[in-house]
């Protein structure tokens, strides 16, 4: 065979191969084998110099007509199977509408919204409204027409986040708890007597621990007429206790103060996470702290426009995540606000 019969062996080869090729990479491989610095062509193009020299010319020029025939056949290929490609991940990547969806999980309340709701449906059983009273508050309301003036040092009690940059006449506060909505409350209804529970979230300045953090919600209570007794407040606290713990739950009060109710008293519930016999969530006493009442100190009726000689009344203020600890067996306040799904899902 001459060089020139193998020459066109070589070019014929190559387009039957290059018809078989069905993607890239073999096109590649294709390439490599034909036109590459080895391959078949190229090598036969070289041997040029085997040929008697008239004959050179008319190799060459062959040569060269087979190389721009294969290399425009293989830009020909090459679009081809870029296009068969890209069908073939259209096709792969598709979305199949026949197949069944992946089901979402449902979100639920948080636990304090539930118990919220919860408390809301015990009180009013007992004939309790619900009035909301706002989160940032006047000085005035949160402590000085509570009975709590400037400088009483019934203030520590409650360490406060002031809101910054307004006048030294109507300083503003985060509320360090709900009792100003008392205020609020018969401010707005006087004469009429009330009956209203104040849901709102509070805010103090104070170490974060297993039972206490710095914000929180509270449940305040406040009841005003013309025959109200401590025996009411105690039977409206023991009513509840009996709702929201069940019919076995101890309840017990202590005597206390509150510069905005005389008498004050305290209210505790056995702690079940240690069934009463003392662990760190009851400070090791048995027993844990669930509100703050008393009866309407006298100031207090009067700065809310009740003439104390003739209105008495009571008031309390749950805490809504401390009762939900000792309810639900949680040994830590802080799992409440700290977003952990584990913990929430349970609820
Ligand atoms: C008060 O805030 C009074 N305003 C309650 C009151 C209302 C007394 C009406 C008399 C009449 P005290 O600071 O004790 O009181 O808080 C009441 C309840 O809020 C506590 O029993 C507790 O359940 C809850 N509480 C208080 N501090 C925190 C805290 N840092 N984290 C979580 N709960 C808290």
């Amino acid at each position: 065979m001459t060089l020139f019969d193998e020459l066109e062996h070589i070019y014929q080869d190559a387009l039957t191969r290059l018809a078989a090729v069905a993607d890239s990479s073999a096109l590649e491989a294709w390439y490599a084998d034909a036109l590459g610095r080895k391959g078949a062509v190229t090598l036969q193009t070289r041997a040029v110099g085997q040929l008697p020299k008239e004959e050179r010319p008319a190799f060459g020029q062959r040569a060269n007509e087979v190389k721009q025939a294969l290399e425009t056949a293989y830009a020909a290929r090459a679009e081809a199977i870029k296009q068969e490609e890209l069908l073939r991940d259209l096709e792969a990547g598709a979305v199949d509408v026949t197949l069944p969806g992946r089901p979402l999980a449902p979100g639920h309340l948080h636990l304090t919204t539930q118990s919220l709701r919860q408390l809301y449906s015990i009180f009013a059983l007992m004939g309790f409204e619900v009035y909301e009273a706002p989160d940032v508050e006047l000085e005035a309301y949160n402590f000085d027409l509570l009975n709590i003036p400037e400088y009483h040092p019934a203030r520590d009690m409650w360490d406060t986040f002031w809101v910054k940059g307004l006048d030294a006449e109507a300083r503003l506060l985060l509320r360090t708890h709900t009792s100003p909505g008392q205020m609020r409350v018969m401010r707005e209804r006087c004469p009429e007597p009330i009956r209203v529970i104040l849901p709102g979230k509070c805010y103090r300045y104070e170490q974060i621990t297993a039972r206490a953090e710095h914000q929180f919600y509270q449940l305040e209570g406040l009841a005003v007429g013309h025959t109200i007794t401590l025996t009411d407040l105690i039977g409206t606290a023991t009513q509840f206790a009996r709702l929201f713990y069940g019919p076995d739950r101890q309840m017990r009060v202590r005597s206390s103060y509150f510069p905005f109710t005389e008498p004050s008293i305290e209210i505790d519930t056995t702690c079940t996470l240690c069934g009463g016999k003392g662990c760190r969530i009851c400070k090791y006493t048995g027993w844990i702290e669930i509100a703050g009442a008393g009866m309407v100190h006298p100031v207090v009726l009067q700065n809310g426009g009740y003439d104390p000689a003739e209105w008495s009344g009571f008031a309390f203020g749950f805490g809504v995540e401390r009762p939900s600890l000792t309810k639900y067996g949680v040994n830590d306040i802080r799992m409440f606000y700290g977003n952990d799904l584990r913990f929430l899902r349970q609820f």
